[in-house]
C-alpha cells in the first residue's frame, strides 16, 4: 500500500478515501470543456478536523491537493491538478444554524444551493444568486470560492455581498475563523472577502456564515422580442434608469433561443429576448413592469407570444443546450463583462464576426451587469476549430478588459482564464502570488490555477 493512500485513510477512515477508477473519472472534470486529469485519490472527509488532517498530509508530501464541491465550474477550477488528492466536500452539507432575527445561516462548505433555499424556506428568507442552470448541483462552498452570481445579482450583488464570515483550512493545515455574524465591521482589513474568488488556491472553506434576505413577496417577469441584440443591449440602460432595483435583466440572442424546438417567440422574425425579473410588494412589482414596458417600446419591442413557453425556463437550460447542440465536441465560451455604453458594440462585433467566419456564437447574459456569455460550439452545424474559438476567446477577453470590463464577471479564473487574468492584471499578479505564498507557503492548493499562467487553457 502507497505510505501517503495509507496516511490518509489512517486520517478519514479508509472507506472515505477512494482509488476506485469510477470516482477518480467523475473527479477528474468539471463542467467546463478541458481535458480531464485524473487524480491520485478522492478524499471525503465529513467534517474541518478531517480536511485539515488532509491539509497537512498533502503539505508534508508535497502533493496538491484540488477542493471539489459541485463540480460545475465551467472554466475548469475543480479540474484537479496534476497528481493531485481531490478534497470531495459533498458529504459537509449541513445546515448548523439558520436566525431569522439575524436574516443568517450557518452551513457546511457542501451545501447545494438549491438545497438550502429549500431549508430555509419556512423562514422566509433566501440565499439570493442563483447560478444559471446549476442551482440544483452548485454548492455554497464552490459559490464562495468563485464569488458566483447569476440572474439575480443585478439586484442582490454576487455570493461576495452575502458572505459574512468563514472557516477556512489554510495550506499549512490551520483553521481560521475570518468575519462575525453581524453585517458590518471595521475590524481591519478583511480576510473573509480575500478568500472570496480564491478558487481554492489560498485555503478551503468549510463553514459559511452566510447573510440572508427576505423572500420578496411579488415577482414580476416581462419578455420581449427585440430587433437585434445590440438594440435589447441599448435598451439596458433605460430599463436600469426606469427600474434602477430590477432583479434580472438578461439577454438572449434569436440564434440560441432556435436551440429549442418549439420556442417560437410569437414572430416570424423570431429573434432576440430582453427578460427582466421585478421584485416587490406586488404593486410595486406590477409598476416597475409597467415602467420596463415604457423603457423598451422606443427601442422596437414587440411582446412575447405566451403561448410559445416560459421563456425564464428556456434561459436556465441554455449552457446545457449548446453544450448539446456541440454534439461531444465541447464548448469555448467566455463571461467577459463590459461597461454597458459598450455592450451593444462588443456584441454587435461577437456576432458579425462569427457571421462573417461562417461560425456560430451563441451570445446571452446578465446584460444588466454588463456580463456576456459568448458560447462557441466545436461541434455541430457552423462549428469552430478549437485554435479558431480560442483566438477569439483571447480577443474577446482582451477587448473587455481594455474596454474598462473584466475577463470574468462571474465563472472565475479555473485554468480557461488564467492566461487572459496575467494578461490583463499584470500589475497585480506578483501580489496575488505574494499572498497566495502566505496561504500556502508548500504550493500545494489548486496550484495550476488562477495565479500561473502557464500552458495551454481552453
Ligand atoms: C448562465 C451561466 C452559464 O448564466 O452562468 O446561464
Ligand atoms: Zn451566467
Amino acid at each position: 500500500m502507497d505510505p501517503f493512500l495509507q496516511c490518509l485513510r489512517d486520517a478519514l477512515g479508509g472507506d472515505r478515501v477512494s482509488t476506485v477508477p469510477a470516482d477518480l473519472a467523475t473527479a477528474s472534470r468539471d463542467e467546463s470543456d478541458l481535458p480531464p486529469v485524473a487524480p491520485r485519490c478522492v478524499a471525503r472527509p465529513v467534517d474541518t478536523a478531517g480536511v485539515a488532517a488532509i491539509v497537512r498530509a498533502c503539505r508534508d508530501a508535497g502533493v496538491p491537493l484540488t477542493a471539489r464541491g459541485g463540480g460545475t465550474s465551467l472554466e475548469g477550477s475543480s479540474v484537479p491538478s496534476p497528481g493531485a488528492v481531490v478534497l470531495d466536500l459533498a458529504g459537509m452539507d449541513r445546515v448548523l444554524e439558520a436566525s431569522v432575527e439575524e436574516r443568517l445561516a450557518v452551513v457546511q462548505a457542501g451545501v447545494v444551493f438549491d438545497r438550502l433555499n429549500e431549508r430555509l424556506r419556512p423562514t422566509g428568507l433566501f440565499f439570493p444568486p442563483t447560478p444559471g442552470g446549476s442551482a440544483d448541483a452548485a454548492t455554497v462552498g464552490g459559490m464562495v470560492a468563485t464569488d458566483a452570481g447569476g440572474l439575480f445579482a443585478l439586484r442582490f450583488g454576487g455570493t461576495r455581498r452575502w458572505v459574512r464570515g468563514l472557516e477556512v483550512v489554510t495550506g499549512d493545515g490551520s483553521v481560521m475563523r475570518t468575519g462575525c455574524r453581524v453585517p458590518k465591521a471595521s475590524a481591519g482589513p478583511d480576510l473573509t472577502h480575500l478568500f472570496v474568488a480564491s478558487e481554492g488556491t489560498l485555503g478551503i472553506v468549510t463553514e459559511v456564515t452566510l447573510g440572508l434576505c427576505p423572500v420578496p413577496e411579488a415577482r414580476r417577469r416581462g419578455g420581449w422580442v427585440l430587433p437585434g441584440m445590440p438594440a435589447a443591449c441599448r435598451a439596458v440602460a433605460d430599463l436600469l434608469m426606469a427600474v434602477p432595483d430590477l432583479a434580472a435583466v438578461e439577454v438572449v440572442d434569436g440564434g440560441t433561443v432556435g436551440l429549442f424546438e418549439g420556442a417560437a417567440t410569437g414572430d416570424a422574425r423570431a429573434g432576440d429576448l430582453l427578460l427582466v425579473e421585478a421584485h416587490g410588494r406586488p404593486a410595486e412589482a406590477d409598476a416597475a413592469l409597467a415602467a420596463c414596458l415604457e423603457a423598451v417600446l422606443p427601442h422596437g419591442a414587440w411582446p412575447l407570444d405566451p403561448a410559445a413557453g416560459d421563456p425564464w425556463d428556456l434561459r436556465h437550460r441554455l449552457t446545457r443546450a449548446v453544450r448539446e447542440s456541440a454534439g461531444g465536441a465541447g464548448v469555448v465560451r467566455t463571461d467577459a463583462a463590459v461597461p454597458l455604453p459598450a455592450l451593444p458594440s462588443f456584441v454587435d462585433d461577437v456576432l458579425e464576426r462569427a457571421a462573417s467566419a461562417g461560425r456560430r456564437a451563441h451570445v446571452f447574459g446578465h446584460a444588466g451587469l454588463g456580463i456576456l456569455h459568448v458560447l462557441m460550439p466545436l461541434g455541430g452545424p457552423g462549428a469552430w476549430t478549437r485554435p479558431e474559438a480560442l483566438g477569439e476567446k483571447t480577443r474577446l477577453c482582451a477587448r473587455a478588459a481594455a474596454l474598462g470590463g473584466t475577463v470574468s464577471g462571474e465563472h472565475g479564473i479555473g485554468l480557461a482564464n488564467r492566461e487572459a487574468l496575467a494578461r490583463g492584471s499584470a500589475g497585480t499578479l506578483p501580489w496575488l502570488a505574494a499572498l497566495k505564498a502566505v496561504f500556502d507557503p508548500a504550493g500545494i492548493l489548486n496550484p495550476d490555477k488562477v495565479f500561473d499562467a502557464g500552458g495551454g487553457g481552453a
